[in-house]
């Protein structure tokens, strides 16, 4: 028999990837979607596995459609990749990040005790619950403790702690995949890579004359969704519940990602970029730099791809939409 997988944030980046790779591996996919007035916005990453996976309306914040969902589906796995993922936004939308981050995870750890119990759990968790804090070899890990500095890192160490929680309390199989910033064509256009790749093609292409900017000097370890996916996989299917940081271990700037797509694109940086402080964070976390040894070594998991050819795809994603319109 097929296993049966229940992802919430289906529509998202990681969670259209994670259903591609789960149907390859002979899973049968079901996904939580919101209701939205633009439903093709919505489901445009997974509209080609329309027919090969089944849609539920529900909410993290409505407990009686994820009690209706838990009920019917009965699933063997569950990956909880839905939140409020932008973390400027989330200074502007703390009470609406606070609850979908953190109140939602447990709504979903509620439903999950109450109606799945031998199911396992993965939570989205994220290296921006890290913060202000660095181990004194410059890098993060599973140990390293953990000092938020917007609303959305609270919210993701409020829900880490209950997915352990849950673990200790109730011997629930649930586990936190620790993910450091990770990316694709499939990014939304107001996170960086993409907003810097999509608007130096337009530059490129003659169809916009700058690129605006917030922080340029804080560093990220980046790497491509599609590897991401399989360590959530990895994570689930470890013969025990665990917390695993998943990372390139490589960190760049900002202003080194700009370097490496304006150089690529025959565009001399310095004319094209401008910052402005409405892309500026109250609080910055300056440094991201993970050490995944841990799951390297327990899970046989390390990243394939690198951060040049997940540059370079984006870069012809981009130029394969504007050079055909
Ligand atoms: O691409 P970002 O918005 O990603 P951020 O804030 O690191 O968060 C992402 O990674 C987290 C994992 O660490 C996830 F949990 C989270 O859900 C999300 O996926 O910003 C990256 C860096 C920041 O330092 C930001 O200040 O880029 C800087 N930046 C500079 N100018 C900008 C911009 N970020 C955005 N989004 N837009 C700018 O114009």
């Amino acid at each position: 028999m097929k296993k049966k997988v229940l992802i919430t944030g289906i529509s998202g980046q990681d969670g259209s990837y994670l259903s591609e790779y789960l149907l390859k591996n002979n899973y049968e996919v079901y996904g939580i979607i919101r209701r939205n007035s633009i439903v093709e916005h919505q489901r445009n990453r997974i509209e080609k596995l329309d027919k090969q996976i089944n849609l539920e309306y529900g909410d993290l914040l409505d407990t009686s459609s994820l009690d209706r969902i838990f009920k019917s589906v009965k699933p063997d796995e569950i990956y909880n990749l839905a939140a409020q993922s932008h973390v400027r936004i989330s200074f502007e939308i703390p009470h609406f990040t606070l609850q979908t981050n953190g109140l939602g995870v447990l709504n979903m750890l509620e439903a999950f005790r109450a109606h799945s119990p031998n199911s396992k759990f993965y939570q989205a968790s994220s290296s921006e619950m890290f913060g202000r804090s660095v181990d004194n070899d410059n890098c993060q890990r599973e140990t390293t403790p953990f000092e938020p500095t917007s609303p959305y890192g609270c919210a993701k160490v409020l829900a880490f702690n209950l997915v352990k929680h849950y673990r200790f309390a109730y011997s629930l199989f649930c586990s936190n995949g620790i993910l450091f910033n990770h990316e694709s064509p499939r990014r939304g256009s107001n996170f960086v890579t993409n907003k810097v790749v999509k608007t130096a093609v337009q530059i490129k292409l003659g169809l916009k004359d700058k690129l605006i900017l917030g922080n340029m000097d804080s560093y990220r370890d980046w790497g491509h969704s599609k590897d991401y996916v399989v360590a959530m996989n990895k994570i689930l299917n470890h013969n025990q519940p665990d917390d695993f940081v998943i990372s390139t271990g490589i960190t760049r700037s900002v202003r080194d990602l700009c370097n490496y797509v304006f150089t690529k694109l025959d565009l001399e940086m310095k004319k094209y970029i401008f910052q402005d402080k409405k892309y500026m964070r109250p609080e910055e976390l300056k440094y991201l730099k993970g050490d995944s040894s841990k799951a390297r070594k327990l899970l046989n998991w390390k990243p394939q791809i690198s951060f040049e050819e997940l540059i370079d795809e984006m870069i012809d994603h981009w130029m394969d939409i504007f050079s055909s319109n």
